[in-house]
């Protein structure tokens, strides 16, 4: 957690989507340093609530679940969903309903600003030796990479109809340690998550803006040039584990396509039936 003795409390009631989710359980305890009331939300139940929470369960693919969950609320993580490769199905689901329900939800009940967790998988058909910004087409490398480009044209189209404002943060790999070689170029550590998350909360003005969720990785695949207005600088590396990874994962198979395209295993991820 960020030591952050300046961090005022920037919202009255914040609504943290997938809080019992990985990244969600993470975000959980820093999150509420910004704001008054939290509002955490899973399909299942979170359990009793902290203080200074409120806990609410809702299924992204109920609309009027989501319209009772975005009732008060002043902005939201947007953490919940499906975040790995898996049939269509539950992507359709979580994914694909479930966006177009909360930005239903935050048009009628007036919520402003979203921080939405998408994904590097967008764009996982890049090789990993190309360097790609975030105007530059997406290359899902599956339905889950499919149904999160999805999502950024969701938020895209809720700014330009409806004055929403979105950042949309292109999650690399988020885990307390890199724990290979591709994570050495897309890690995130969980205290430059909190930054990312917290510059696209509070940045002055962002409309839709995309951000890859990356640390200062000294190799990495994404620049985030168009995104500078957000304020986020990443002040963890990977560099420090790159020792241990590479004694860990001494060779690589040059030919492998997990190896080859910056999405790694998830262009070759087959739950598709
Ligand atoms: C993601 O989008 C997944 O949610 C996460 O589980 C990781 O696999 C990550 O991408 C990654 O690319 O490492």
């Amino acid at each position: 957690m960020l030591n952050t003795p300046a961090s005022p409390l920037r919202f009255h009631r914040l609504l943290l989507t997938g809080a019992g989710g990985n990244l969600g359980q993470e975000l959980r305890p820093r999150l509420k340093a910004y704001c008054e009331v939290l509002r955490v939300s899973h399909r299942r139940d979170l359990g009793a609530a902290a203080p200074g929470e409120e806990v609410q369960t809702a299924s992204l693919e109920d609309p009027e679940q989501m319209m009772a969950l975005l009732e008060g609320v002043d902005a939201v993580v947007h953490m919940g969903g499906v975040s790995t490769e898996q049939p269509w199905a539950p992507i359709l689901a979580g994914n694909i309903m479930g966006m177009v329900n909360l930005y239903e939800a935050a048009r009628l009940k007036g919520v402003k600003r979203i921080v939405f967790a998408s994904s590097n998988h967008v764009t996982g058909f890049y090789r990993q030796d190309e360097v790609i910004d975030t105007r530059m087409p997406p290359k899902p490398d599956g339905f889950y990479g499919l149904s999160k480009a999805f999502g950024e044209d969701v938020a895209q189209m809720y700014w330009e109809r409806w004055g929403i404002e979105t950042v949309s943060i292109r999650i690399g790999s988020s885990t307390p340690e890199p724990k290979d070689r591709r994570m050495l170029s897309t890690w995130l550590s969980l205290d430059d998550l909190e930054r990312v998350v917290v510059a696209a909360l509070t940045a002055p003005i962002v409309r839709h803006t995309i951000v890859y969720g990356v640390s200062d990785n000294q190799s990495c695949w994404w620049d985030n040039t168009h995104a500078k207005h957000l304020g986020y600088r990443p002040l963890d590396s990977s560099d420090v584990f790159r020792a241990a990874v590479e004694a860990r994962q001494p060779y690589i198979d040059t030919q492998d396509p997990a190896a080859i395209y910056q999405g790694g295993a998830f262009v070759k991820a087959t739950p598709h039936g």
